[in-house]
């Protein structure tokens, strides 16, 4: 195997790089190469200063977070940190790609940094339910001060080179070539010795937290809004206090303290799993990473509706040239001027140069001719809801686009065999189910055909992640995953309402488990009318020996669509968006349980998410074992990416595990028995309950 640590020496400066691909990662092995070529550097007499520096694509992007969950094996980082940092030579940490975490934590224990404009740095560990855990909590106030550090610390963004200069994280920006530009660099400063340069011994920085002691508690305030029900971002400030409260090696040992406790926390292995989960969902078995892939240079869009014309965006904010084909002047006028009025308030709200706006509006052409679609690598359909138009326009794709186009149909329900049967070339169909609104959204569900081709399968994919989404490959079925199981989960918050709960007190138990927004607002936000029209064409077909809610349905004959008419389960203020409880849905609600005869009983918080979140797991049980969905943890990913759901719990199935599928089991078995039909227990929950084992077991038998 390659030496993952390496020293030489170029002039009078020793380098020591780090290679070990693919993100240089602080493995054991690179731990214990760093301690060897950092020794070996200093004994080196013609070295009078030390660059460290990453081979390939990136600098250190952190602690290798597969070895989480096992004994931290030595060397430690803080061990090596502080062997850099008290060395007698000036140690340089020369950064391109991103120093992430412990990576930038290494970058700390140097005495300088430099770095060349495209790099970025963060300590991104609270996104994986931890804390920096070798000094960042400790030196980086010690640098750039409290507030700082402590947003760095909270949010875990990733900041750019320039804006890390400004902070004074990054001492030289390095135009040209890294390494060149660190041996200049390191030429100066040799000789220099590291006085004033260790960020241990800095005080200036932190002096005015040190009178000001209401700025954590403040700070505590506003994350806890901000960060609801997660645990991490509050114990860094606890950290970064301690940087501030006690003498630096004492708040290194808290800072250790506090990283071991949230290691092992049920939240950091959620968001751990979360984070391989969304890289896992990638890999299809059968469609190697390999796969001959279909170049895609242009695309077409039609449809300019909310789904169109987001769509469009994507595909134009990375820098893919996009057809958008209407069949009014009027509907392409009023899309195109949403699309620009999106763009414009992104650039007032200083998150887009009306430069790049210009450009990404340059990128996107309307038109009224479908035969336009002839150009296009990729052709999206984003038209109505409505199977015959859908195959209608399949059919006349089949004529128009040119031989090899991938047809996507962002279907978000319908059968994507059916529409693709339209035409002669079924293998180049396939669903792309992005959702609303699909310029900020990251999830796709890529929905597989029957017949549609691997490599078709393989460029959507590859396609999803250039747009900046997150694929996820399902199965056709009603709903797909997400829908599907959706459905389950507003059926449940509604038999809910006729047994005793009120809208207000079921989005609130949700929200305050964790989910962004509860179902009943959230049905306001999307629109009530969207599922009533659906309902009612099938309604003639709906079996009546079944429950059904016909709260929905009422609501929408009051006309109460939700937001857009500014009453929904909710009311709301004209031009507001906050949701207001309503005494009219209350008496609704009570005589409708009245009519049923159902005598209103208190239901707790801890039923309503049972209820709720179980019935989401049960049916993505029979949707793994249809193999609708390849594995547990993409069900996971198209929850955390395209439903709100906290990704401090892991995702509905990951969650399950940790519950304990007997318990869950039990209860779902406890609400068939009291609910009937809908909740007949998943095969495959009774069978992994009664084996002791969990949805994550199937994952990894996968490999
Ligand atoms: C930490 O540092 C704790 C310390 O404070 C204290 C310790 C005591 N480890 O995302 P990509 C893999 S906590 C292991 O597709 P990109 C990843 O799984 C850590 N593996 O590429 C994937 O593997 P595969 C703090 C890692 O270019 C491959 O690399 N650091 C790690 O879109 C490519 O990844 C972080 O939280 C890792 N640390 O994005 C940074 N990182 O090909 C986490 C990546 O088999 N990483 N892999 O699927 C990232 O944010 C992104 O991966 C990065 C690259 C921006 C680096």
């Amino acid at each position: 195997m390659a030496q993952q640590v390496r020293y030489e020496r170029r002039g009078s400066t020793g380098v020591i790089t780090i290679d070990n691909p693919p993100v240089n990662a602080l493995s054991k092995a690179v731990r214990q190469g760093l301690v060897d070529c950092v020794m070996q550097g200093l004994g080196d007499e013609a070295a009078k200063a030390l660059v460290v520096i990453g081979a390939g694509r990136t600098f250190i992007a952190g602690a290798d977070i597969r070895e989480f969950g096992q004994p931290l094996e030595p060397p430690d980082g803080n061990f090596i940190i502080a062997g850099l940092e008290t060395a007698g030579k000036p140690i340089i940490a020369a950064i391109h790609g991103t120093a992430l975490g412990g990576g930038l934590e290494v970058a700390l224990g140097c005495h300088y940094r430099v770095a060349v404009p495209s790099a970025q740095v963060g300590l991104p560990e609270v996104k994986l339910g931890l804390l920096p855990g070798a000094g960042g909590t400790q030196r980086l106030p010690r640098l750039i001060g409290v507030k700082p550090a402590l947003d760095m610390i909270t949010i875990g963004d990733f900041v750019r080179a320039g804006k890390a200069k400004e902070l004074g994280i990054i001492d030289e920006i390095v135009e040209g070539d890294l390494l060149e530009g660190a041996l200049r660099f390191a030429e100066t400063v040799a000789g220099r010795g590291t006085a004033g340069r260790r960020i241990r011994e800095r005080e200036d920085k932190i002096a005015e937290a040190r009178s000001n002691p209401v700025l954590f508690q403040e700070y505590r305030a506003a994350v806890r809004k901000r960060a609801r029900g997660q645990e991490s971002p509050l114990r860094s400030i606890d950290a970064v206090e301690a940087a501030v409260t006690l003498p630096f090696t004492e708040g290194l040992k808290r800072e250790r303290e506090i990283f071991q406790e949230l290691v092992t926390s049920t939240q950091s292995r959620a968001l751990i799993h979360a984070f391989f989960a969304e890289r896992e969902a990638m890999n299809i078995p059968g469609v190697p990473p390999d796969t001959p892939t279909r170049p895609i240079k242009t695309a077409a869009v039609i449809g300019c509706g909310t789904m169109g014309g987001g769509i469009a965006m994507s595909f134009a904010n990375a820098g893919i040239p996009v057809t958008v084909v209407e069949t009014s002047s009027e509907a392409l006028e009023r899309g195109l001027a949403v699309i620009r009025g999106n763009y414009a308030a992104t650039v007032a709200k200083g998150r887009l140069e009306p430069a790049a706006m210009d450009k990404r509006m340059g990128l996107i052409k309307g038109t009224l001719e479908l035969a336009a679609v002839k150009e296009a690598d990729v052709v999206v359909e984003a038209v109505f809801e409505e199977m015959a138009i859908k195959k209608d326009l399949f059919a006349k794709l089949d004529r128009l686009a040119k031989p090899g186009a991938v047809l996507a149909t962002n279907t978000s329900s319908l059968d994507v065999n059916a529409i693709a049967a339209e035409t002669a070339r079924p293998q180049d169909v396939i669903g792309t189910h992005f959702f609303s609104p699909a310029n900020v959204m990251r999830l796709i569900e890529i929905v597989r055909g029957a017949k549609t081709g691997r490599d078709v399968i393989a460029t959507t994919m590859k396609l999803a992640k250039t747009l900046a989404k997150v694929p996820v490959l399902v199965g056709v079925c009603e709903g797909f995953v997400g829908n599907r199981m959706i459905f389950q989960y507003i059926r449940e918050a509604q038999f809910l309402l006729e047994e005793g709960a009120l809208p207000w007190q079921v989005d609130k138990a949700l929200q305050d488990w964790g989910l962004a927004m509860g179902p009943f607002a959230m049905s306001d936000m999307a629109g009530n009318d969207v599922g009533w029209r659906i309902r009612k064409q099938q309604a003639p077909t709906r079996p009546n020996d079944r429950r059904y809610s016909h709260l929905a349905d009422e609501i929408c004959e009051r006309g109460r669509f939700g937001q857009k008419t500014n009453a929904g389960w909710y009311r709301y203020e004209k031009g507001s968006r906050a949701p207001l409880p309503d005494a009219e849905i209350e008496a609704l609600i009570l005589a409708e349980s009245k009519r049923l005869g159902i005598e209103r009983r208190p239901i707790a918080d801890e039923e309503i998410v049972k209820r709720t979140i179980y019935a989401l797991v049960n049916e993505g049980a029979r949707i793994l074992e249809e193999g609708i969905a390849l594995r547990a943890s993409d069900i996971d990913v198209i929850y955390l990416t395209g439903y709100g759901f906290p990704a401090w719990r892991g995702g509905p199935m990951f969650y399950a595990d940790t519950v304990g599928l007997d318990k869950v089991y039990a209860d779902v078995a406890r609400f068939h028995a009291a609910q009937g039909y809908f909740w007949r227990p998943a095969p495959l929950l009774e069978k992994l309950a009664r084996e002791g084992r969990r949805f994550s077991d199937l994952d990894s038998r996968k490999g």
